[in-house]
Order: structure tokens, then sequence, then C-alpha cells
């Protein structure tokens, strides 16, 4: 809980760290070695959604040789937070007490991970942040850095959120953090899940800390941002702003 610090927090445990994918046949390999090189007790779990590109194929073959590496195969395209939810619930059901999350295109740099799990030992949650001095986004289209920056200042105000970046999606969770949030609740389907999470961790207390990182946009395959992934995102969040300004006016616990 957020009392400033002053609470203990035990010992961080097993890490998992998940990677949900849809078609990163040429990401996969490269960004799982990545991560044993720079985090080797961390295993690694890929969230697969059925990609057409074989991914997921591809993600069995490095599983076979490696037993750190796990392989979720699920039916089809879900959206992100799906993934997320499912790689949740298998890494909490496996004794996992750190989870976390991670794109597998590069723009979260594995080499980075080391930093958030030291701030985890003295928090609830880390969010790698692009917005706090020191962060940074390279190579990103000056439209695409337009959205996520207005994407989380617009989340920030509308629901007193005082973390700068809000929407990123390069997290360090404890365990026991996730069983605080109401995960079975959650409806969240594209980016504005992280919104969601963000949220959620705030309202319930948690102490969250953001660590400075260098974002670095993807060099293959596509983004699978879309019209309907922000639509989906300023809905949610409208109304989770008005729903909790409307709450707090009435006396209600929000969420
Ligand atoms: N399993 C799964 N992964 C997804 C889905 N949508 C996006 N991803 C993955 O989520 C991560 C972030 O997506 P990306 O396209 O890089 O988004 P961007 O960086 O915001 O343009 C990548 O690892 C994607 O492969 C989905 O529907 N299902
Ligand atoms: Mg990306």
């Amino acid at each position: 809980m957020n009392d400033g610090g002053q609470r203990r927090y035990g010992p961080l445990g097993r890490i998992l760290v998940i990677i949900p994918t849809y078609n990163e046949a040429e990401n996969i390999k490269p960004i799982v070695s990545r991560v044993r090189a720079a985090v080797p007790e961390a295993d690694i779990l890929v969230a697969d959604d059925n990609s057409p590109d074989g991914t997921g194929k591809i993600a069995d073959e490095i599983a076979a040789g490696d037993g750190q590496v796990q392989v979720l195969h699920r039916k089809g395209k879900e959206g992100l937070g799906a993934a997320y939810l499912a790689g949740f619930h298998w890494g909490t059901e496996h004794g996992y007490g750190v989870l976390v999350e991670m794109d597998a295109d590069g723009s979260h740099q594995p080499e980075e991970l080391p930093r958030l799990l030291t701030a985890l030992k003295g928090a609830d949650l880390v969010l790698g942040s692009r917005w706090v001095p020191g962060g940074r986004v390279v190579n990103w289209p000056k439209s695409r850095e337009m959205i996520s920056r207005g994407g989380s200042t617009y989340s920030r105000l509308l629901l007193g959120l005082r973390t700068r970046d809000v929407t990123g999606g390069y997290r360090a969770f404890r365990a026991e953090t996730l069983e605080g949030l109401g995960l079975d609740q959650v409806a969240s389907q594209g980016y504005c899940f992280q919104v969601d999470l963000a949220r959620r961790a705030v309202e319930a207390g948690y102490h969250v800390v953001e660590v400075p990182i260098t974002f670095v946009d993807r060099e293959v395959g596509d983004s699978k941002m879309s019209r309907d992934i922000l639509v989906e995102a300023l809905w949610r969040v409208t109304s989770w702003g008005v729903t909790s300004r409307t709450n707090r006016v009435l006396g209600r616990k929000a969420i």
C-alpha cells in the first residue's frame, strides 16, 4: 500500500516475463534471447493468439530447447488485454512472484529490466516510463508520439492519476498486486488495458513507481495499433472518468 515507503516488501520470488505476440515471427527469437541474456533467472511465457505468420510454432521450437520458455497458445486474436490476463492467470497459478509485461518487437529493451526489478523491491508496481526525466522514445513517428502523449495526458487528467506514463506496456507487477486489482472485472481489450490496470492500482492504494526507459520503435513487423483500439480507449477512459467523478460526488467507492 502507498504509505510513503514505510512498508517492508517481501522478496520478489520467481520472475515471469510475459510476451504477447501476434505476427511477430521475425521478432520472437531475438527478444527471447535478449531477455534470457539480460535476466537469466527469469522465465518467459509467450502468449500467442494463433498468429497466421507462425510465431507460435517458432516459439514452440524455442521452448523445446529451453526449459525456461513456455508458450501459451490462444485460439485467435482477442487483443492485448485478453492475452495478458491469460498470462497473469497462468503465472500466478504457477507460483511466480513477479509478472512482467513486455512487447515482442524490441520497443521494451530487456537490458533495462534489471532496473525495473530493482525498483520493484520497494514497490507494488513498476511502470517503465517514457515521460519522466531520463525516459525517451527513439524512432517513433511524431504522430505516434502525439497519440501516446495525448492519451496519457487525457487519461491522467480525467482519472486524476499522478503517474506520467499510463499507457505504456513495460511493467513489473508483484503477484499480490495483481490479486488486488479485480482482474476478473477487466473488460478492456486493446491498449486501454494498460490505463485500466494503472488506474486500478492507484485506486487500490498501491505504491506505483515509474522508472525511466528508452522506448525504441520496432524495426521489423507491423504495429497492431488500429482505429478500433483508439476508439475503445477513448470511450472507456472517458466513461471511467465520468463514473469515478460521479461516485466521488456521491461519496461511493469506484472501479
Ligand atoms: N497475443 C496478442 N498479442 C498482441 C495483440 N495485439 C498486439 N499484440 C502484441 O502486443 C505487443 C504490442 O503491439 P504493437 O503492435 O507493437 O503495438 P505498438 O507498439 O503500440 O504499435 C506486440 O508484442 C504485439 O505482437 C493481440 O491481439 N494478441
Ligand atoms: Mg510495438
